[in-house]
C-alpha cells in the first residue's frame, strides 16, 4: 500500500479503498458573476487550485480510483433551501435569483456547472448538495460503501466552508480523510491556511494534509 508523506503524520492510500471528492469547483464560486463575487469576493483567489486538481483528476483517474464530483446547488424550487441560507449574506443576489450565469445555485442553470477545465467524465459521479457538508441530503456515504472506500482525499473549494465541512462529516463516519493543501482554496488566504492547521492539529484530529506532488507521485 503507498504511504505518503503528509501532515502530521504519514497517511495510507490504499489501492483499491481510496476515492478523489473534488468539491464544488463550479462556476458560481470561481468565475466573476456567480455566488461567491455576489458576497464580495476576489474569485480570483480560488484559480490556484485548479492546476493541482486537473492533475489530481489525472493520477486518480490513471489508477483507476473512484472520482466524485460535488455541486452545490438547490431544486429550482428552492424546496431543499432554508430560508436562513438564502437569506444570509444580504447580497445583491442571493440563491435562486437570477445573474449573468443564469440563477444563482440553482441545479441546471450555467453558473451551477464544474469549471471546463476539471469536467467531469461521463462514468464520474456529480452530487448535487444542498448543504455545505457533502454528506448532508444527499448519497454519498451509501456510494462510497457500494465501492468499499475507507480513504477519502479532498480537493476543492472553498477550504474552510464546504471543504471542511465535508471532511468533518467524512471523519464522523469513520473515513481516512486527507486534504490536498494545493488542490483548495479560500476567498480568505488567513482563513485556509487556519483550516489547514485545524484539521491537522491535535495529532490529526479530523485528517492529514499533503501536497498535491506527494499524492501524485504515489498513485503512479
Ligand atoms: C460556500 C462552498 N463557500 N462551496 N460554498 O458557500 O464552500
Amino acid at each position: 500500500m503507498p504511504i505518503i508523506p503528509a501532515q502530521p503524520y504519514e497517511f495510507d492510500l490504499p489501492i483499491p479503498g481510496t476515492a478523489l471528492i473534488v468539491i464544488d469547483m463550479q462556476r458560481d464560486f470561481l468565475e466573476p458573476g456567480g455566488f461567491g463575487a455576489a458576497l464580495g469576493n476576489d474569485v480570483s483567489r480560488l484559480a490556484p487550485a485548479v492546476g493541482p486538481t486537473r492533475a489530481l483528476l489525472d493520477a486518480f483517474r490513471a489508477a483507476g480510483l473512484p472520482v466524485i464530483h460535488t455541486r452545490e446547488a438547490h431544486r429550482p424550487d428552492l424546496s431543499d433551501c432554508p430560508p436562513s441560507k438564502r437569506a444570509r449574506g444580504r447580497g445583491d443576489l442571493r440563491i435562486g435569483d437570477p445573474g449573468p450565469m443564469g440563477r444563482i445555485l440553482v441545479a441546471g442553470e450555467p453558473g451551477a456547472a464544474i469549471i471546463p477545465a476539471l469536467a467531469p467524465l461521463p462514468d464520474e459521479t456529480v452530487i448535487d448538495k444542498p448543504g455545505k457538508g457533502a454528506f448532508w441530503a444527499t448519497p454519498l456515504h451509501d456510494l462510497l460503501t457500494a465501492r468499499a472506500v475507507t480513504h477519502l482525499v479532498f480537493a476543492g473549494v472553498t477550504t474552510e466552508v464546504c471543504v471542511q465541512t465535508t471532511m468533518r462529516e467524512a471523519n464522523d463516519r469513520g473515513y481516512e480523510c486527507l486534504l490536498v493543501e494545493d488542490a483548495t482554496e479560500s476567498y480568505f488566504p488567513a482563513f485556509k491556511a487556519a483550516a489547514l492547521e485545524m484539521i491537522r492539529a491535535q495529532g490529526g484530529i479530523v485528517g492529514w494534509t499533503a501536497p498535491s506532488a506527494a499524492v501524485c507521485a504515489a498513485l503512479c
